[in-house]
């Protein structure tokens, strides 16, 4: 089939605030994820996986470092007419510099598009971990003569209150939508799924925040309806008005925008067979051209290590360890997201801050002992620490460290002294 004209739009994320901390010092596309990646790669590999070249990712705020990750990784405008651009909410004039709401966001970037040639604008959720063909689904939208293109999954009722739930007809057509219904309005949403789905419990259909729309459909939807929001205002409207088309996905797919669901993604790479499986198609990041890993005296199980990393760790075990990370000898980590550093100190200065300990240097120091725990970058934890998450400890926020659903989240640059507890 030929190749459909196509622009991406991915969604880089509001103000980020269920990342919180992850998302104090940078834009949520540019939160490191699986070690050696960050969340916009797994959107923008899909869409160059698909065939999809002509990309702009919208964040509430611009960067260096997103910049730098972008302008390195996805450089190929020498050799296509591809592009990804970042657009980002204070560059534009009009209005509250932040983007307020998904559809805002769209409306207020569509005067970019002026100079692509496109025909289907394919628009994609910035904060979700799966791999997907889009050209299938545009393909589907094209044949079945959509306005409108829903990617769908059958959830089930616990999930289902944070999704729009939608019903589509054989044609599969959708009928009705209501967006995040509450769980007293679920019995009046299940959908007819098939016996695999039936037997997992996931009865309900929800909308994946991936929308495939005509050229004119969109722009049209945007100037006549001032909604700030796909799920809210624009996907409801486009239902009463519009032939709007479901297309099911029955792949792996999880949402990571929330601290939870962002740790249990990337230890969840640690399975013998990740649902999430990087050795399948290529996930895009910037080739950092750093030295292979060095490991010694270490037991390492079911760990994913990145490169650039020196370890002289007793144990790690179901732990991510990201690049440039260096733990000393004696300490052990269990179900740790460690995201390593963005660069390294000269040897010299290793060796002052390992004697000095004013501060610890970047990394992990001797005997501590770490588990359910993300450790943002460049964090310098002592010797004998000890830091362990889990459902005992309470929700908070702290100057070097926030508890989030029992994961302790260290904060990217902080310091922590010799012997804490925490
Ligand atoms: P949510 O994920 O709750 O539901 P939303 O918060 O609007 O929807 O976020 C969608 C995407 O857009 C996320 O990647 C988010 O980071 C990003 N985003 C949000 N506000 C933004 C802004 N102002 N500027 C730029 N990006 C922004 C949506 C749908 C549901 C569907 C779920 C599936 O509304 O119907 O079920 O996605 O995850
Ligand atoms: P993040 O996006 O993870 O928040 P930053 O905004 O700190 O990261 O930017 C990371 C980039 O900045 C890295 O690629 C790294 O090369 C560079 N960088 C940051 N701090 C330093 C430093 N102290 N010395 C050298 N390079 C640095």
């Amino acid at each position: 089939m030929a190749q459909h004209k196509v622009v991406s739009i991915v969604l880089g994320g509001g103000r980020g605030t269920r990342l919180y901390p992850l998302t104090e010092k940078r834009s949520k596309p540019a939160v490191p994820i699986a070690g050696k990646y960050r969340l916009v790669d797994i959107p923008i590999s899909n869409c160059l996986n698909s065939g999809y070249n002509k990309i702009f990712v919208l964040t509430q705020f611009n960067s260096a470092s997103l910049n730098k990750h972008i302008k390195n990784s996805y450089n190929f405008s020498l050799f296509s007419k591809g592009f990804v651009d970042i657009l980002a909410a204070e560059q534009t004039a009009e209005g509250d510099s932040w983007f307020e709401g998904t559809a805002d966001a769209v409306r207020r970037t569509q005067k970019n598009l002026i100079n692509v040639d496109y025909d289907y604008v394919l628009i994609l959720s910035g904060d979700q971990l799966y791999q997907m063909d889009y050209s299938a689904m545009v393909d589907f939208h094209v044949e079945n003569g959509g306005d409108v293109t829903i990617a769908t999954i059958p959830v089930t009722a616990k999930d289902a209150t944070g999704f729009g739930i939608l019903k589509s007809n054989d044609a599969n057509e959708i009928t009705s939508f209501v967006e995040k219904p509450p769980k007293e309005e679920l019995p009046n949403w299940p959908s007819e799924v098939s016996e695999e789905m039936q037997q997992q419990g996931r009865n309900y259909l929800a909308s994946m925040g991936i929308y495939v729309f005509s050229k004119g459909v969109l722009k049209g939807m945007l100037e006549e309806n001032p909604g700030l929001d796909f799920g809210k205002e624009i996907i409801p409207d486009a239902i009463e008005t519009k032939k709007v088309l479901s297309y099911q996905f029955d792949g792996y797919w999880t949402d990571i925008g929330t601290i939870k669901s962002f740790f249990d993604a990337n230890i969840g790479l640690t399975d013998d067979i990740p649902d999430f499986n990087l050795f399948n198609e290529t996930v895009y990041t910037r080739a950092r051209m750093l030295p292979p890993s060095k490991i010694s005296g270490t037991t390492l199980n079911n760990t994913v290590v990145a490169d650039g990393c020196i370890l002289n760790a007793d144990k790690l075990e179901r732990s991510v360890i990201g690049v440039r990370s260096r733990i000393a000898a004696g300490t052990v980590m269990k179900a740790t997201y460690m995201m390593g550093s963005d660069y390294y100190e000269k040897l010299e200065e290793v060796l002052e801050k390992v004697s000095s300990q004013q501060p610890p240097p970047i990394g992990v120091g001797e005997r501590c002992y770490i588990e359910n725990v993300i450790l943002d970058k460049n964090c310098r934890i002592g010797n004998d620490v000890r830091i362990k998450g889990g459902p005992h400890l309470d929700d908070g926020n702290f100057y070097t460290h926030s508890i989030c659903d029992g994961i302790v989240v260290v904060k990217k640059d902080a310091v922590i002294p010799n012997g804490t507890t925490i």
